[in-house]
C-alpha cells in the first residue's frame, strides 16, 4: 500500500471548529440563494418561517422542510434549477425504474467542485498520477462514468473510458494496457474477475491493484471475494446523482468509513419514521443539503440510504467526518414476517460459504396473509444437484445461517452454477413478486 496523501490538505485537515464554522457561513448563504432563485423553495421556506437571518447555529438545519426525489420528479424537468440555461454546463439524469427520472444540472462552478472532490476521494483511495484506470460504469446520463472520470484525470491518472459491458474487449484492454485500477460497481468487478479467470488468459497477464467500486451496496464478505478474485485493493465511494454523483464521500486506505467532503456537503442522519434528528453516531437515513452547488441546490435531501456518521479524526490525517457503509436503502428493507431484513444482511451470510458461489437472488412472495423469503444461491459445483444427501447439507447449512443472522426461516433454493443473472451495473439482487398475481 502506498503512503497516505491528502489531495487538498486544506479541505481535508481543517479543525473540527472550521469546518462548522464555514458550514454555517455556506448554509445561510444557501438558504438566502434557494428563497431569492427557486420560487419552490421560496414558498416551501417561507411557509416553514425559515430566513437566512434566522439560521443562528447549524442545527437550526432542523427547521428547514425536508427536499424528496418526489420534489424532483415533480419538477421535472429543470423546475428546481436555481440558474438560467445560459449557466448550465452539464446535464445528467438518474436511472430511476419508474416514472420520469430525476434531472440534474452543474454549472461550470459545479463541475469543477465536482472532479475536485472525485480528486480528493480517488486520491485517499490510493489513485495518483501512476494510475492506469479503467473506467467500467455506463456512460452517458449516469454520474458514474463522468464523475469518476474528470476527477481521476486531474490527479493525472490516465483514464481509460472504456463504459460497461462488452467484458472481453475490456479485459483486453486491461491486459495490454496494463490497468492497474478499475473503476465498476461491485458486482460488475466480480463478474469480470469471474469472466477473468475463464478467458483462459493467465491471471498474472492482469494488473489491476486497485478497486474504486461504489454505486451500490458492498458487504466485507463480498468485498474480500472481489480482492481474491483479482488481487486488487478495494475501496468503497458514495454518492447519488441527486446530490451531485460520485464524490460525496470515500474511504481512505484505511478503509473505517467514507470521508465526507463536509465543505461541499452538510451531512444529518433522522429516524426515517418520526423523521427527528438523531443524534451523531446514530444509525438512520442520511439527509444531505448541498453547501456549494449552483445550478440545482438541495435543502435537506432524503436519501433513503442508511448509515451512521462519526466525527471522530481518522488516522490517515483527515478531519472530515465521515459516514458507515450503506446499510442498505429504507425502501430496500423487507418485512418479512414482522422481521426487518436487509439484503446486505443475507449477503454477509452467504458470500464467503464454501460450495456457494458469491452471486444471489431474494425472491418476496405473499402467500395468504404472510410474506416469505426465498434465497437463491448457486452451487460451484453443480454435480452436487444429483447427490440428494450433500445438497441437502449444504441447503441446511445455510438456512441455518440465515436463522441465526435474520432471525426468520427462509426458503433456500440452490441452483446451476452461472445460472444466476450477471451485472455490468447496478445489480438487481431482490425480485419482489407480492404485486403480482
Ligand atoms: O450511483 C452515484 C455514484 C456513482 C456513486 C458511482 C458512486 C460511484 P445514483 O444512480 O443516483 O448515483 O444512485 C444513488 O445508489 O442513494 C445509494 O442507494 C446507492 N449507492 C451509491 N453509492 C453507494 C455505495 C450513483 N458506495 C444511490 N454503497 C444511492 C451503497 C450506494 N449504495
Amino acid at each position: 500500500m502506498s503512503k497516505i496523501a491528502i489531495w487538498d490538505r486544506n479541505a481535508e485537515t481543517m479543525r473540527r471548529a472550521d469546518i462548522r464554522a464555514l458550514q454555517l457561513e455556506r448554509l445561510k448563504h444557501l438558504v438566502g440563494y434557494c428563497m431569492n432563485n427557486v420560487p419552490f423553495y421560496y414558498e416551501r421556506l417561507t411557509k416553514a418561517g425559515v430566513t437566512a437571518e434566522k439560521i443562528k447555529t447549524l442545527s437550526d438545519v432542523q427547521y428547514i422542510p425536508f427536499t424528496t426525489k418526489d420534489d424532483l420528479r415533480d419538477h421535472y424537468p429543470f423546475g428546481l434549477f436555481a440558474v438560467p440555461m445560459q449557466k448550465i454546463a452539464r446535464i445528467h439524469a438518474s436511472s430511476g425504474t419508474t416514472g420520469k427520472p430525476t434531472v440534474v444540472g452543474y454549472t461550470k462552478n459545479d463541475l469543477e467542485n465536482w472532479a475536485q472532490m472525485v480528486a480528493r476521494i480517488t486520491t485517499a483511495a490510493g489513485a495518483d498520477d501512476h494510475t492506469i484506470v479503467q473506467i467500467a460504469f455506463g456512460y452517458g446520463m449516469f454520474t458514474g462514468a463522468l464523475g469518476l472520470h474528470y476527477g481521476l484525470e486531474k490527479i493525472g491518472a490516465a483514464v481509460v473510458p472504456c463504459s460497461s459491458g462488452n467484458t472481453e474487449k475490456q479485459l483486453m484492454f486491461m491486459r495490454d494496457f496494463k490497468t492497474n485500477a478499475l473503476v465498476a460497481t461491485p458486482s460488475y468487478a466480480l463478474y469480470m474477475a469471474e469472466c477473468a479467470k475463464e478467458s483462459g488468459y493467465p491471471m498474472e497477464q492482469y494488473h489491476l491493484r486497485l478497486g474504486l467500486l461504489g454505486s451500490e451496496g458492498c458487504t466485507p464478505e463480498m468485498r474480500d471475494r472481489i480482492e481474491q478474485g483479482w488481487g486488487m485493493f478495494v475501496t468503497d465511494n458514495y454518492g447519488l446523482s441527486e446530490v451531485c454523483g460520485p464524490g460525496m464521500s470515500g474511504e481512505c486506505q484505511l478503509r473505517c468509513g467514507l470521508h465526507i467532503n463536509e465543505d461541499h456537503f452538510l451531512c444529518e442522519t433522522i429516524n426515517p419514521q418520526t423523521l427527528e434528528v438523531l443524534p451523531v453516531g446514530e444509525t438512520g437515513e442520511l439527509v444531505v443539503t448541498t453547501l456549494t452547488k449552483e445550478a440545482i441546490p438541495l435543502l435537506r435531501y432524503r436519501t433513503k440510504d442508511i448509515t451512521k456518521i462519526t466525527e471522530e479524526p481518522c488516522a490517515c490525517g483527515r478531519t472530515t467526518a465521515r459516514m458507515d457503509k450503506i446499510k442498505g436503502r429504507s425502501d430496500d428493507m423487507l418485512k418479512i414476517r414482522g422481521v426487518n431484513v436487509f439484503p446486505s444482511q443475507v449477503e454477509s451470510a452467504l458470500v464467503g460459504m464454501q460450495k456457494i458461489g458469491p452471486h444471489y437472488q431474494l425472491i418476496v412472495r405473499r402467500e395468504g396473509f404472510a410474506d416469505t423469503l426465498e434465497v437463491k444461491v448457486e452451487l460451484v459445483d453443480g454435480s452436487v444437484l444429483e447427490k440428494f444427501a450433500e445438497l441437502e447439507a449444504v441447503q441446511n447449512e445455510i438456512k441455518n445461517r440465515l436463522r441465526t443472522v435474520l432471525g426468520l426461516s427462509v426458503k433456500v433454493t440452490l441452483a446451476e452454477p452461472k445460472s444466476l443473472e450477471r451485472f455490468t451495473g447496478k445489480a438487481r439482487r431482490v425480485i419482489d413478486l407480492r404485486n403480482e398475481h
